[in-house]
């Protein structure tokens, strides 16, 4: 398989901290950054980074506060890495290709190809070539166009997105893929919230959160389960200390004791420079692999059975019976709820739960935030669905400081799919494109993540486009994945820095190399700005400053755009050009199509853009019955046989999703080494393994396929017992294809079955 070696294995470990961000978290940046460019540049993008000028963090998905109350500083650590990784000055060139052949990258590790910097020009691999050689953008279209025009069917090609691409570019991706005639649009999405959209489409008619920034500021409780905030979303630190400052009270649920959710010094506070900052989680929840639903099925028998006891003074019962439906059939079930079965699920005390439980009575304005640790479950859809049954039985949705909270991933994830990024898209959004272009779009559903992958495995489809990701790393059992891309006639990424999606090739291969957030975007209409729309349904305007990397490059619009014209002609009459040189004619169409945009181009202006309509807070829910859903789930927990652990596979503090920025995690005291697995010292001594010891993990699966990453040192940590964390992409390898959550078909990443087998000398 490709590229699994580290540039260190120096590995170091210190205690795990316990606090988070600070002075030392804005220097890390600062180091990253000079590391990568110059000051001037350097100076250039931290201080434009989310202000109301300035561009859109390309870091995560959290929002910014109104414009007034902005720092001027409105970053964190992470996104000043993000950042300084795009701005860097380091360059691929024609020569660097020339240099090193397609094998020789595809053994280097994700890390160092990140490293090599910004992608120059357009490259192609032509059929039986080991180099990549330059290719003319005209050329490169014609190449792509004929490929498409040749499929026995428009359902053989596959559009890949994730959610780093803008409003404006995505909305041009689906336009031209149903146009062309598929809805085959899988995106990062179907590995991230899927779990989400899936619970909360059937219980509140909505695929994404209900909650505000003011909502978080002014909660009693905020719930933070499955989510590393202090490295993932670490502005979101900054809005829980508000909550506490307001009194309020946070709650976290986790398998590791991360950093973030314990303590917090605020970087560009005085208050964070000295002192102990600000003691984030009021209780600290170490649950087990997979416990979450039993944990929301415990508080949930806890409050039917607090409101027998007192009637009319637990439960809200005026809304259940206005705005749901589902109530009675739900409370027989839940009564049901087994405490052993909590306790084992959980691996908590009933006395914790019930601490839990009486934080939750102390007031109504309740929010559960939750990210990867539960929507990468096998049972993340019914996990979230209870979490909504908890929600709505003491009316904590669509009033102020309550709700539901997805912290979403991708900067833009969430408006890509608000564009029609979707192979599922609802045929009322089918109808108004089909209607503002003139042509049908296909109504049979496409492909996501996983099925894209088993369709190119089995040769159903040959034709891949990734755009603004990494597909081959960000999927599971890379071996399969691997394979399946090879299998590809054409495959072709849309990118700004070089990654093993560029290296897992098909016969042909493209690399179309494009602009970044940073980067200043002129057109023949001028300066142009994009839109992005945050984890809150913030719709604002991102505008790039820096001189683009390369003057060959073209901006994300240009080239759908351009590949579009190329492909379909004048059928359907589509203005391609004219979207080209004035990205305010596409936000025209967008404000006619997709609701909650009217008058886009004249809202997004305003300095802080606007807010989408969100119907739950209106009190409407856009399910069958016109109202939000009460859902029975059935226990269930993960369980891996004896002398086996449950493997979740996640981020360090130095990596942007599969790219590596260095070796070190640091609040986690992991430095200098990547392929470390962090198992708890009980499980350690039980499997007769120490500290240090060089294991192979290997997966374990019902199709008995050996899954095996190699060589990974052993550190002991305090995971909840019975489980084990690893570094994604490396264990990518382990999660098999075919291990999907229920009802999401999202990637079981975070409940993995593996063995640890002892390294084999010269291993
Ligand atoms: N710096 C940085 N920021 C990022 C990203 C990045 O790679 N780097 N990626 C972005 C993206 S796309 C996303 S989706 C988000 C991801 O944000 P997170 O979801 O925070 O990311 P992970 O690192 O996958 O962390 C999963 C968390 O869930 C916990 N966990 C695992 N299993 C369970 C479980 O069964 N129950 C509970 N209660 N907890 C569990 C883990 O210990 C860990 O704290 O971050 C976004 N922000
Ligand atoms: N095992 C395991 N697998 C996982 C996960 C996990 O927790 N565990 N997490 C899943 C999740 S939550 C997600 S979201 C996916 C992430 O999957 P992806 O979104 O596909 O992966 P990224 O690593 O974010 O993609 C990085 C690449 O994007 C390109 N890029 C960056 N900026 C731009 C830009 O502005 N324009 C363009 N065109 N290209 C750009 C660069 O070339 C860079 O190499 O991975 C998923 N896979
Ligand atoms: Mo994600």
């Amino acid at each position: 398989m490709s590229g699994i070696e580290d540039p260190v294995d120096d590995l170091s470990v210190t205690p795990p901290k316990t606090w988070a961000t600070g002075v030392p978290a804005v220097t890390h940046a600062l180091e990253y950054a000079l590391g990568q460019t110059s000051v001037r540049r350097t100076a250039l993008t931290l201080l434009n980074i989310n202000q109301a000028k300035g561009f859109d963090c390309p870091g995560c998905a959290w929002p910014e506060p109104a414009p007034g109350k902005r720092h001027r500083n409105e970053y964190c650590e992470n996104g000043g890495k993000h950042i300084a990784d795009e701005a860097t000055s380091r360059r691929v060139t024609a020569g660097f290709f020339r240099e090193h052949s397609i094998a020789e990258l595809d053994a280097k590790s994700d890390y160092w190809l990140n490293q090599q910097g910004r992608l120059t020009e357009p490259m192609i691999k032509r059929p039986g070539a080991t180099h990549y050689e330059p290719v003319g953008w005209d050329e490169a279209f014609g190449i792509l166009a004929d490929e498409l025009r040749s499929l026995a069917s428009p359902d053989e090609a596959l559009f890949y997105t994730s959610g780093r691409l803008n409003n404006e570019a995505a909305f041009l991706l689906q336009l031209f893929a149903r146009a062309y005639g598929t809805n085959n649009l899988p995106d990062c999405s179907n590995m991230c919230h899927e779990s989400s959209g899936s619970a909360l489409g059937e219980t509140l008619g909505i695929g994404k959160g209900s909650v505000s920034l003011d909502d978080i500021h002014e909660a009693d409780l905020v719930f933070v389960v499955g989510q590393n905030p202090g490295t993932n979303h670490p502005r979101m630190l900054s809005a829980l200390e508000e909550t506490k400052r307001n009194g309020g009270q946070v709650v976290a649920v986790n398998t590791l004791p991360e950093a973030g959710l314990m303590r917090f010094k605020h970087p560009q506070k005085a208050r964070g420079v000295i002192g102990r900052g600000t003691e984030i989680a009021d209780q600290f929840l170490h649950i087990r692999a997979g416990g979450d639903l039993a944990l929301f099925q415990a508080l949930n028998l806890l409050l039917l059975e607090a409101e027998d006891e007192a009637p009319g003074t637990v439960l809200d019962h005026a809304f259940i019976a206005s705005d749901t439906t589902g109530f009675e059939a739900f409370a027989e079930h839940a009564r049901k709820t087994r405490w052993e079965d909590v306790l084992e699920a959980t691996g908590l005390t009933r006395e914790e739960i019930e601490e839990v439980h009486r934080r939750v009575l102390a007031g109504r304005k309740v929010i559960v935030c939750w990210a990867m640790g539960l929507t990468q479950q096998k049972h993340g859809v019914p996990s979230i669905r209870e979490i909504v049954n908890f929600l709505l039985l003491r009316g904590s949705i669509g009033r102020p400081g309550a709700g539901v909270c997805p912290v979403r991933g991708h900067s833009n994830v969430q408006g890509d799919r608000t564009m029609g990024v979707w192979e599922r898209m609802p045929q009322e959004f089918l109808d108004a494109l089909g209607r503002e272009f003139s042509f049908t779009p296909p109504a049979h559903h496409g492909l996501d993540a996983v099925d894209s992958i088993r369709a190119m495995r089995d040769g159903r489809a040959s034709f891949f486009l990734g755009v603004a990701g990494n597909f081959v790393r960000a999927t599971p059992d890379s071996e399969v994945t691997e394979a399946a891309l090879r299998r590809c006639r054409l495959t072709a990424q849309i990118s700004t820095k070089l990654n093993r999606s560029h290296t897992v090739c098909g016969e042909t291969a493209l690399i179309l190399p494009t602009l970044g957030r940073s980067d200043r975007d002129v057109q023949e209409g001028g300066l142009q700005f994009y839109t992005v729309e945050d984890s809150m349904s913030e719709v604002h305007a991102s505008r790039g400053r820096l001189a683009p990397a390369s003057p060959h490059l073209l901006s994300e619009v240009a080239i759908i755009s351009r590949l579009a014209r190329r492909t379909l002609g004048d059928e359907p009459a589509i203005p391609w050009e004219e979207f080209e040189r004035d990205y305010g004619t596409i936000r025209d169409r967008i404000s006619r199509v997709v609701p909650g945009f009217e008058e886009f181009n004249a809202r997004v202006d305003r300095p802080g853009g606007f807010t989408l309509p969100n119907p739950v807070n209106e009190g409407v829910y856009p399910t069958p019955s016109g109202k939000a859903v009460f859902t029975r789930n059935e226990f269930t927990m993960l369980r891996a046989p004896e002398g086996h652990l449950i493997l979740q596979t996640l981020r360090s503090h130095d990596q942007w999703n599969t790219v590596p920025y260095a070796m070190n995690d640091r609040y986690r005291g992991i430095h200098n080494a990547r392929r470390v697995v962090l198992v708890n010292p009980a499980d350690l001594a039980a499997l007769g393994l120490a500290d240090r010891d060089l294991v192979d993990l290997v997966g374990v699966w019902e199709d008995g396929r050996e899954r095996r990453a190699p060589a990974f040192r052993v550190v002991s940590y305090p995971t909840s017992p019975g489980s084990a964390a690893a570094y994604y992409p490396e264990t990518n390898v382990l999660v098999p294809l075919d291990s999907v959550a229920d009802i999401s078909n999202c990637p079981t990443s975070k409940g993995v079955v593996v063995r640890l087998e002892p390294t084999a000398a010269g291993g």
